[in-house]
């Protein structure tokens, strides 16, 4: 990369190995299910994840929007965290595609969802004044919070109740793999409560584009017509695929020197005057930290004098930060953003 960027894992370029599998992938019209490399793509994502099948979507908004639109029907109601990035971060799409309804309950601390609050969530479905409740939206690891991995115990209970609800159970595991690493266990645990997880190629997986969803058969033959009426029914995408292959098969494996890039960067700037650093919330590849009261510079202050030396940050809002390591960042970069940190604070 020509610069350090640690505005997002979504910066990343496809990484060499990248380039030379999508110039040669073989190809088809993925619509007629004629493209191998899509095919392969969706047949490896299903069995990492456990599940029985997979469909290759443009991204991960994409792949909630369309485990949404296929879970429910107009006028059902999901329940959701109010900072899950669904809510926040994806347009509205549910209600705007869907007519879905939302229904928030709070984002707990440890990146949970209350299970009491899940529960007193649910509509009674005899009462003609309700939405029907469908769909329970879980986010694993919770980045709004801090990037927080979701246990597999957590998970289990959530998928337990789920079950006892009648309801289903979506997980926007846009980083599972981050999540999957920091937890220590296998991908397929985290996810076997989950009716229907959608994860990204792209972040930290480097993939210039895409996302996957997976679920049963059945679940992906109904989202397969979802994803065609949404304009997602691409044609020769196994350009696309071929990326994604080496996503799963060379960088899932990987992460762990993301989240050691992340620990050093949050290890170098807590010996910085005027930064607070969130020990607590450091999980994965992201690092949080907060201005001091007594630091007369905001964040975009700051941002604009690490630019001058190519570093790229930015605030979540005036006084804090979320920086986020990936591939193309290496210890030395980390180094250095600390040195420029230490400089335009002092
Ligand atoms: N997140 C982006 C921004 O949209 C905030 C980022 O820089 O982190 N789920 C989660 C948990 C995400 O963080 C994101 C992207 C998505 C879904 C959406 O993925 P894309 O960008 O592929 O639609």
């Amino acid at each position: 990369m020509d610069r350090i960027d640690l505005r997002s894992d979504t910066v990343t370029w496809p990484t060499p190995a990248m380039r030379e599998a999508m110039a040669t992938a073989p190809v088809g019209d993925d619509v007629y299910g004629e493209d191998p490399t899509v095919n392969e793509l969706e047949h490896l994502s299903a069995e990492m994840l456990g599940k029985e099948a997979a469909l290759f979507v443009a991204s991960g908004t994409m792949g909630n929007l369309v485990a949404i639109l296929t879970h429910c029907g107009r006028g059902d109601e999901i329940i959701l965290g109010d900072k899950g990035h669904t809510f926040l971060h994806e347009v509205g799409g549910a209600a705007a595609f869907g007519g879905v309804h939302s229904y928030l309950v709070p984002v707990q601390a440890d990146g949970t969802l209350a299970l009491e609050d899940i529960r007193a969530a649910v509509r009674d479905p005899a009462d003609v004044h309700y939405p029907l409740t469908r769909l329970i939206v879980l986010e694993n690891p919770q980045c709004g919070v801090g990037g927080i991995p979701l246990t597999p115990s957590y998970m289990a209970q959530v998928g337990a109740l789920a079950q006892e609800l009648g309801l289903r159970l979506h997980v926007d595991g846009s980083r599972i793999f981050n999540a999957a690493t920091a937890l220590n266990c296998d991908v397929k645990e985290l996810v076997a409560p989950a009716h229907s997880v959608s994860f990204c190629l792209s972040k930290g997986l480097c993939a210039p584009v895409g996302a996957v969803l997976v679920s049963d058969a059945d679940f992906i033959r109904r989202a397969r017509r979802v994803r065609k009426g949404l304009g997602g029914g691409m044609r020769q995408a196994g350009i696309l695929a071929a990326a994604g292959l080496v996503a799963l098969r060379e960088m899932t494996c990987r992460l762990h020197e993301d989240h050691a890039n992340a620990r050093r960067l949050a290890e170098g700037l807590a010996t910085i005057p005027g930064l607070e650093v969130r020990m607590d919330r450091l999980h994965i590849n992201m690092v949080f930290l907060r201005l001091a009261d007594a630091v007369p510079l905001s964040t975009s202050d700051i941002a604009a004098r690490l630019r001058r030396k190519n570093i790229y940050v930015e605030g979540q809002d005036a006084r804090w930060f979320r920086l986020v390591t990936h591939y193309w960042i290496r210890p030395s970069h980390v180094d250095e953003v600390v040195a420029a940190f230490r400089e335009a604070l002092t």
